[in-house]
């Protein structure tokens, strides 16, 4: 197999890599990366990403890691097949300018939420710090009901842009198993919801929904 894809379960960063691998019908071989055994950590992996994160990739010997610049190579790489960043200079100009308001905006805006909720002991919850940063981030979800351009958030095709936010938001609904009344799915409006069963209906969706979520389904 020519192509190695480095991910850990529940990482949205390598849920977007795997995403636009099965979209574009690459070849791959999958190597799940554990975080707690350490696997981070090891000289190996050091020498393919030596900020020892996922998602990387290795094609043909060349070592490659961040999301967004493997999503782009896989791309150029693999021209042949659907396009991650799909249309003329303007259209593609939109879904990177997407891909950044995804990285930038949406992230920033639900890490207050994350870092307490997920990664956090539940006896230090600041309920009135946890009900800011919730009305926060609806602000952020409610503008990309207004940012979606179409079926797709880029318009009549999927692209890198739907392989982005996809995984961010599935993150941010994982919250709620973890405070059920933080009721995320209520700050979702109708045009994402329906974007949202639009990228689960895609036939490798199921296959690449982390393996440790569908473990505790
Ligand atoms: N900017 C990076 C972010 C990658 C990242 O933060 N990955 C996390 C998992 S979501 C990770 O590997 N964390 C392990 C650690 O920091 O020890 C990308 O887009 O690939």
């Amino acid at each position: 197999m020519a192509l190695t894809f480095y991910y850990g379960s529940g990482s949205p960063f390598a849920w977007r890599v795997w995403l636009a691998l099965e979209f574009k019908a690459i070849a791959y071989d999958q190597k799940m990366i554990s975080f707690s055994a350490g696997d981070l950590r090891t000289p190996e992996y050091a020498a393919i990403n030596p900020r020892r994160k996922v998602p990387a990739i290795v094609d043909d010997g060349f070592s490659l890691y961040e999301s967004q610049a493997i999503v782009e190579y896989l791309d150029e790489r693999y021209p042949g097949g659907p396009r991650l960043f799909p249309g003329d200079v303007r259209q593609r100009a939109l879904i990177r300018r997407m891909v950044q308001e995804a990285d930038q905006y949406f992230i920033v805006a639900m890490d207050p939420l994350l870092a307490p909720i997920l990664f956090g002991p539940k006896e230090k919850w600041d309920e009135a710090a946890i009900a800011e940063a919730r009305t926060r981030f609806g602000k952020e979800l409610a503008r990309w009901e207004s940012i979606i351009l179409g079926d797709w958030l880029s318009g009549a095709d999927p692209s890198a842009a739907d392989f982005t936010l996809y995984p961010h938001i599935a993150l941010a609904l994982r919250m709620e198993k973890k405070k059920p009344d933080l009721d995320i799915r209520g700050l979702i409006g109708a045009k994402i919801a329906a974007w949202m069963r639009r990228v689960e209906s895609l036939p490798y969706f199921e296959k690449t929904v982390p393996p440790h979520w569908k473990a505790a389904a």
